[in-house]
């Protein structure tokens, strides 16, 4: 830690200052969204020892089976804002339905979250995520119907994601770049460690299930074949990197460039990510940082929401790589 460390609660206080209420209130979110990631810290650190590994029993509402630390998880996430009064509703990746918590008027935002990304690495010590979004609502005031508030595609006041690795660190972007902050569990505080990131603009490394190589689509397959190859004009090969944790791997992507992408195949037209609560918020994340994010063919910012649990494909990471995975797609690869 350096001696002009800056805490986040003080980076959130001075963009505070001089702003409207709104964007102050913003502040006390992500405060508490701050709050919830030290929680959850905690409790992955020592999850082995309190009981809290393994399954739940249930499946979770996109068929996944639920993990106790997902149900834990989404509590605390859950606790974290019903506090504040200023988000009416939740969409979770792990709840059915739109969870509302507030219908007075000054709640002005929704929030869509995952609370716990890469849930198959909680046994195994692996790391993890947590993404968030919160969504300013098109009509502030009490809160009738926000399933459609939602679908009608509310502005993006904040994203981020949390990743639980060797250490916890909290990434987030109001519109104005992207800044990390970095936990120092001895100071309690998230401390400002990554000053305004900048996503390279390509390579070295691309992260994907090649489990399903060969059910993607040709293109896909011809993309990964490019990558891979010492000739590509990208200096390739890329090298392969898969956590099964996609905030693990955007982070990597963010830092030291590249791509990550999961997309659709033959049994699963959408892919298997949630548009709501994991590809806006990082696709945000992403374009803030210099970077991009599509399903390979429209970038995932335009698409608006039609249903809470919906699929997209997802390629994201740094600008070139996707521009090139896209290129794939449309049949304007490069010739070998
Ligand atoms: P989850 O939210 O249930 O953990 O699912 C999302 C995760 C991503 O973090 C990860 O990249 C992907 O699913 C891994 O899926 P697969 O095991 O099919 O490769
Ligand atoms: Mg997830």
């Amino acid at each position: 830690m350096t001696q002009a460390a800056q805490a986040l609660s003080t980076y959130l206080m001075r963009q505070a200052v001089g702003r409207s209420v709104p964007e102050r209130e913003l502040a006390t979110l992500l405060t508490q969204m701050s709050f919830a990631a030290k929680v959850l810290a905690r409790e992955i650190r020592r999850a082995a020892l309190v009981g809290r590994l393994g399954l739940v029993g249930d499946q979770n509402p996109t068929g996944d089976a639920q993990k106790k630390l997902d149900v834990y998880s989404n509590e605390i996430v859950i606790n974290a804002i019903r506090e504040t009064g200023l988000v009416a509703a939740i969409v979770s990746e792990e709840m059915e339905e739109l969870h509302t918590i507030s219908c007075r008027d000054r709640a002005r935002y929704l929030l869509s979250v995952d609370p716990l990304d890469g849930s198959s690495n909680t046994d195994i010590n692996g790391a993890m995520g947590t993404i968030f979004a919160f969504w300013r609502r098109t009509h502030p005031g009490p809160c009738r119907d926000a399933e459609s508030e939602l679908h009608d595609a509310v502005e993006l006041a904040a994203t981020g994601y949390v990743m639980y690795g060797p250490s916890t660190i909290l990434i987030c972007s109001r519109g104005a770049g992207v800044d990390g902050f970095t936990l120092d569990h001895d100071v309690g505080e998230f401390l400002l460690s990554h000053d305004q990131i900048r996503c390279p603009s390509r390579g070295p490394y691309y992260s994907a299930n090649l489990a399903h190589l060969r059910e993607w689509e040709e293109p896909v397959q011809r993309f990964v074949a490019y990558v891979t190859t010492p000739s590509g004009e990208e200096g390739g090969p890329y090298s392969l990197r898969y956590t099964g944790a996609l905030v693990a791997d955007l982070h990597r992507s963010l830092l030291d460039g590249g791509i990550y992408f999961y997309p659709r195949d033959a049994g699963n037209p959408n892919g298997k990510l949630r548009l709501l609560y994991e590809c806006a918020p990082l696709a945000h994340i992403a374009e803030q940082a210099g970077g991009r994010a599509s399903t390979g063919r429209d970038r995932i910012l335009d698409i608006r929401p039609e249903s809470l649990h919906q699929r997209v494909p997802l390629a994201i990471g740094s600008s070139a790589d996707v521009q090139l995975f896209e290129r794939f797609l449309s049949g304007r690869q490069p010739q070998p």
